[in-house]
This record gives C-alpha cells, structure tokens and sequence, in this order.
C-alpha cells in the first residue's frame, strides 16, 4: 500500500515521468513504478474479456447497489451522470504482466454513489457484477476513499465498448480483472465470495504491489 500511494504522487506528473523513461532507456523491468513481475505495454492496450463484448446501449445501461445498504437504488445513465464529475489519471496493471502508466479515465467517484444508498455497517466486501454475468470480489475498503470510480470516458473520448463501455468499474489500485468491464452493480456483503477469476484460483484482493496474483500468494 505504501508503494501505491507513491505511486498517486508521482502520477501528477505522469507525461514527464514517461519522456525521462523514454530518453535514458532505463530498463523497463527496473522501474520503479512497475509493480514486481509487470512490463510497461506502452501504446498497447490489450482486450482481455471472458465473454464476447455485449451490444450494450447507454440507454439501456443501469448501474444498481443493493444488499448491505440502507436504500438500495439503481441509476440509469443520465442520474448517473447528474453525479459530480470525478477523473483517475494513473497507472493499471493486469495480472497477466502488462501495466500502463498514465491511463486517464472519466466518471463517477464510487463513493458518491455509496453515500446516496449508506452502507449498513455490517457490510464488510463487496460483489461486482457484469451485465454479461462476470463478477468479481472486492472488500468494501477498497472501492472507498476515493480508490474506485464507475468509469465512462478513457482519454477523453467515450469509453470502447471492448473495454467495458458504455460504462466500468475502475479500481485501478488492485490487478485489473476487478475492475469489471459492463458493469451493473455492486452487491454488498458481511464476507467476502469469490468472484469469476478468484473462483478459479486468483487471489481473493489482488495487490499488484504484494504480486497478489493467485489464491495463496
Ligand atoms: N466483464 C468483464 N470484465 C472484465 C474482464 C472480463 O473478462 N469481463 N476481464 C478483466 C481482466 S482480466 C482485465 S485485465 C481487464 C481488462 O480490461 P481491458 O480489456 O479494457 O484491457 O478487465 C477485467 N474486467
Ligand atoms: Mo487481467
């Protein structure tokens, strides 16, 4: 976690950062800013989906939290966006070993949809679920506090719907097979359940600082 936030001070200058890299040929495996076992992709951004990429309208796209809350809700894609306008410009790191740096996406904080529907304080994980069925685990910890955002805008422009759009969640903090891709809602839960991936052997947090790449790690 110290690693981290290291890296959020370092991610305002994120362009100079990448020019430095790019003009001493530093080892790319060397850098500071990869967590252990990563490689700087660069220009790619690999497609990595379990299902195939839904046909997905904003209109036709909801985001729902229910569970441990006290008002459970969901939003379509205008309440969602009356939301205040909240950005991430930083790193991601996929547990297959590629990580970009100074990704920028646009959307919503989590926590304000979180405070429109207060957590019960009993509610220790959550469940993220697609709406194609992909779910992933995640403790309530850390999709708060300003470390996870419902995403809709990468660069820019309207996110790709093979990367998860009209709308993700982005948590870009932990590996990112737990940032689902289409995403409808968030379940809240007093224990944690393995989602998708974690069900079949990854690890239940997935802390690329910690390598927390399967169950075990
Ligand atoms: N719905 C859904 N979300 C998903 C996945 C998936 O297969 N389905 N893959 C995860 C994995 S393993 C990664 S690395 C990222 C990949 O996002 P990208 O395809 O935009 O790079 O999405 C995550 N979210
Ligand atoms: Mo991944």
């Amino acid at each position: 976690m110290e690693c981290g936030n290291t890296r959020t001070t370092r991610n305002g200058n994120a362009d100079h950062v990448n020019i430095t890299r790019g003009f001493t040929g530093r080892p790319r495996a060397h850098d500071p800013g990869l967590p252990p076992g990563q490689y700087d992709a660069r220009d790619e951004w690999p497609v990595l989906s379990a299902e195939v990429t839904p046909d997905l309208a904003p209109e036709d796209w909801t985001f729902r939290i229910d569970g441990l809350v006290a008002e459970p809700r969901t939003w379509d894609w205008e309440q969602a966006h009356a939301l205040p306008a909240a950005a991430y410009e930083g790193d991601i790191h996929c547990v297959t070993g590629w990580s970009k740096f100074g990704v920028t996406f646009g959307g919503v904080s989590l926590d304000a949809f979180l405070d429109q529907v207060r957590p019960l304080p009993s509610a220790t994980h959550v469940v993220a679920y697609a709406h194609t069925g992909y779910t992933t685990n995640l403790p309530l910890a850390d999709v708060t506090g300003g470390r996870a955002w419902i995403a809709w805008e990468h660069g820019g422009e309207a996110l790709p719907a093979e990367h998860g759009g009209p709308a993700r969640l982005l948590v870009p903090h932990l590996y990112f097979w737990k940032s689902a891709k289409w995403i409808a809602g968030l379940r809240l839960l007093d224990h944690d359940e393995p989602g998708f991936w974690e069900g079949n052997g990854y690890h239940a947090r997935g802390n690329p600082w910690e390598e927390q790449r399967y169950s075990g790690d």
